[in-house]
């Protein structure tokens, strides 16, 4: 599986030591076999113990989280934050809330919000959080004491200069200020140690639209680099409604494409002459799902049950939005087949494995979560530095900014994938460029 020595043994170890945590494991195979062309050529990575060191979070925090319901029962919930790797800053990342959080999911998304966080150049270590609470079908009252009970327990690990959440799957405004609000009560203290935060407490603009427009803007470089086209006029696919999907799917029509096809956790919904896209957003202001009702407003419209059907329709370009492991094998296999020659990951580790080394085969574009949908962390770091600053910036300075990075990021990965396997693979280009940035901070640092 792996050409080096050193990543195999080491893979089989970690293997049989959380052979109960599938996704973490996953993420970490991806990330050694983009590490495979490097670790040989350098015996200092086996030497420091790097992998060893960076595949083991450096603390993570479980607790209890117990809140009374609006019928007055008294209901518990597991919180958690792991602390994975702050070689280069703070732990930074988001906080899921979703019945299926476990520490695997956690552990994999801390893993890969580490090297996230290195290619956006900005001083941010990894982490992530989060707890299996379901906010769905929950009142506000009941959503604010949960959020209020588990700062409860996490205020005292986090703080401006230690750990910076931020929101995810389940967090957004609302939870953000829940748990800002208790924060800033339980430490007498405004510093900003959340991001996302509203508008009026020091949040930053373009903050929520920031991850679906990074997406989108890190698309438009890899069809003007490898193709020299422009997004302009493609058939767009984007699974998920939620924030991320929502803000690509209003980015692509912005910039002139037709999203074709949406999907949410209820089905999908396909137009081949694009969807109405103002709809979908205005159906999705509370919870993300519209598939169900979509078609009261549009009768033409195709729609099917099965969320994953929805990389069956033809398209140029695929954007999974919703979550890990939403395209399979066989979704690749209808998606090449169907034309669509790009694929750029919006959510974290959707695509899986064999479905990534497919599209690679058949040559289709593809860009890796950690990279395209860095643009969401990154507006989260000047969300910080203008916290610290006590200074907003504009709309326009922020969009500007998070262009650039998306297109600094691009070319980082382009370049690694370039020096270490070929142009056109950027999951080594990715994984590579952001490994090397804390490989330096950590040896400069010394063991510890
Ligand atoms: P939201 O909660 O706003 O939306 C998530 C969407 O995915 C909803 O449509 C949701 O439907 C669906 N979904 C969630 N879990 C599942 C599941 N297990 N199976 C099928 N569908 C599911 O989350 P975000 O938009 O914030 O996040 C989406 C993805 O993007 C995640 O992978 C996240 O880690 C990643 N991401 C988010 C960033 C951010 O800034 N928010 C930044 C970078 C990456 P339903 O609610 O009905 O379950
Ligand atoms: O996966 C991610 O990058 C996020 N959920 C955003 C993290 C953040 O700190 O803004």
């Amino acid at each position: 599986m792996f050409k080096s020595k050193y990543l195999k043994d080491l893979f089989d170890a970690t293997k049989k030591r959380y052979s109960t945590q599938p996704e973490f494991l996953q993420a970490v195979e991806e990330f050694f076999g983009a590490m495979d062309p490097i670790v040989n050529e350098d015996p200092n990575i086996e030497k420091h113990g790097i992998m060893e060191r960076l595949i083991e979070p450096e603390r993570i925090i479980k607790f209890k989280v117990t809140w009374v319901g609006d019928d007055e029962k008294v209901n518990v919930n597991r919180g958690y934050r792991v602390q994975y790797n702050s070689a280069l800053g703070p732990f930074k990342g988001g906080l899921r809330f979703h019945p299926s959080v476990n520490e695997s999911i956690l552990k994999f998304l801390g893993f890969e919000q580490t090297f996230k966080n290195s290619l956006t150049g900005l001083p941010l270590g990894g982490g992530k959080g989060g707890s299996d609470f379901d906010s769905k079908g929950k009142s506000d009252g009941e959503i604010m004491r949960f959020c209020q009970n588990y700062m409860q327990e996490l205020y005292r690990h986090i703080g401006s200069d230690t750990d910076v959440p931020a929101g995810d799957i389940g967090v957004g405004y609302k939870e953000i200020g829940f748990l800002y609000g208790m924060y800033r009560k339980i430490r007498n203290e405004n510093t900003g140690v959340l991001t996302g935060k509203g508008l009026t407490y020091g949040g930053s603009l373009v903050r929520k639209e920031a991850t679906g427009y990074g997406v989108l803007y890190f698309a438009q470089e890899m069809l003007s680099k490898y193709r020299n086209e422009s997004i302009e006029g493609k058939q767009v696919i984007i699974s998920g409604s939620g924030k991320v999907g929502m803000h690509a799917a209003l980015k692509a029509r912005e910039l002139g494409a037709y999203v074709v096809a949406m999907s949410d956790v209820n089905g999908y919904v396909y137009h081949k002459n694009g969807l109405d896209i103002s709809l979908i957003a205005k159906l999705t202001e509370d919870i993300p799902e519209f598939s169900t009702q979509y078609k009261d407003y549009h009768q033409s419209a195709e729609y099917g049950e099965n969320p994953t059907d929805i990389w069956k329709k033809p398209c140029d370009i695929a954007l999974p939005c919703a979550t890990q492991n939403e395209l399979f094998l066989d979704s690749a296999k209808s998606l090449v087949k169907n034309g669509c020659y790009l694929v750029c990951e919006g959510a974290n580790m959707p695509t899986t494995l064999d479905a990534t080394h497919y599209l690679q085969q058949k040559d289709i574009l593809f860009a890796p979560g950690k990279a395209a949908n860095a643009g969401g962390v990154a507006v989260s770091g000047f969300e910080m530095t203008q916290n610290a600053m006590h200074t907003p910036w504009t709309y326009k300075e922020l969009d500007e900014k998070l262009k650039h990075t998306m297109k600094q990021i691009f070319y980082k990965a382009y370049e690694a994938a370039e020096k270490y396997a070929d142009p056109r693979n950027l999951v080594v280009g990715a994984n590579v460029a952001g490994f090397l940035r804390v490989y330096e901070a950590m040896v400069d640092q010394g063991v510890i």
